[in-house]
């Protein structure tokens, strides 16, 4: 009997691009540049100590943290790969300051890809999983100034997706059709189709939360912790924000980063980390908000916005939300 027939990420992209008669195929080139990005990536990691790759490169990132040399590398890597596609007009990394205009006007470019390159790389020394998320916007030529480009609400992302290098490298990507899988295999060094249309399970009595901040959380999200074990809820938490969303993504639950005294507006990035990751969500049939709003509708003021997050299986992020409201 023949089961399911292999499809590697690259034949998907043009399956779902050729839904679109118009479709000039540039939109296939950037998800191409991103599996080959992914795929350099990951095999550093895999040999992160050998390669030396986890020590402080001395620097500190626009966000005032310290870098860790694989930060860096990965940055590069996925610089130099999509930096050559010409259907790219801005390419905006977490670890720059201002994102980089590639080609204006004339020059062509039809998107801008942001990525945060290695989400979660202070983990890499204990070898938990860390990843890379990437988001792919329409670059509007008339607008001159890269930060006001890339300044879109979520609501008009294209695509989005993140790679999580855990102990096996998956590939998670929606075009706004669904969010289906990948997973690399190393043999022939393509990531090939392991689940499409993942559907997250409407609820699941698990939250991930650092929770040893709660002291410094607003009122509401004290009262739903407290609710929770009450309700008997577990608690997972990597500290890895690809790894932990990932797992919210197939098994269900409720992923927070509330503001805390350190972070008062949040931690997580609105542009590189929770846009991208609320577009996933919502495909996968979740919800996602800062508390309050709709993610993906919230209009980012600066490039390095940043934004409480409440994201997860629909059920779960009410019962988050029924808390707050108090
Ligand atoms: P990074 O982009 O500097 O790696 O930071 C983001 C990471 C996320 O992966 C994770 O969800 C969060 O920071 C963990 O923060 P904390 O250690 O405060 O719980
Ligand atoms: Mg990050």
């Amino acid at each position: 009997m023949v089961t399911d027939n292999l499809t590697s990420l690259q034949t998907f992209i043009l399956e779902e691009e050729s839904r679109f008669p118009n479709a000039s195929g540039e939109f296939s080139w950037i998800v191409s540049a991103i599996s080959l990005a992914a795929k350099m990536i990951a095999y550093k990691v895999r040999h992160v100590r050998l390669q030396g790759g986890v020590g402080k490169e001395g620097d500190v990132n626009v966000q005032g943290e310290e870098q860790i040399k694989m930060d860096v590398i990965a940055n590069e890597v996925i610089m130099r790969v999509l930096g050559s596609r010409s259907s790219i007009a801005v390419l905006g990394s977490e670890e720059d300051e201002q994102p980089t205009i590639l080609r204006k006007g004339t020059d062509g470019g039809k998107y801008c890809v942001l990525f945060d390159p290695l989400d979660g790389s202070s983990n890499l020394d204990t070898a938990v999983g860390v990843g890379t998320i990437f988001t792919i916007l329409r670059n509007d030529p008339n607008i001159p100034d890269a930060v006001r480009t890339v300044c879109q609400p979520g609501m008009q992302q294209v695509a989005a997706g993140y790679v999580l290098y855990g102990s096996s490298t998956v590939f998670v990507i929606t075009t706004g059709h669904g969010v289906h899988m990948f997973e690399l295999d190393m043999s022939v060094g393509s990531f090939l189709l392991v689940q499409r249309d993942l559907k997250m399970p409407r609820r699941n009595k698990v939250y991930s939360v650092n929770e040893a901040y709660s002291e410094g959380f607003p009122a509401g999200y004290q009262r739903y912790l407290k609710w929770a074990h009450e309700q008997g809820y577990s608690s997972r938490y990597i500290g890895s924000m690809v790894a932990d969303i990932h797992r919210t993504l197939v098994n269900g639950g409720v992923f927070l980063y509330p503001p805390t005294k350190k972070h008062p507006g949040g931690k997580l990035r609105l542009l590189y980390e929770a846009n991208p990751m609320s577009f996933l969500v919502e495909q996968a049939g979740g919800t996602s908000t800062d508390g309050g709003r709709r993610t993906m509708e919230i209009v980012p003021t600066e490039v390095h916005a940043r934004t409480p997050l409440v994201m997860g299986s629909a059920d779960e992020v009410a019962h988050v939300m029924n808390h707050l409201r108090g």
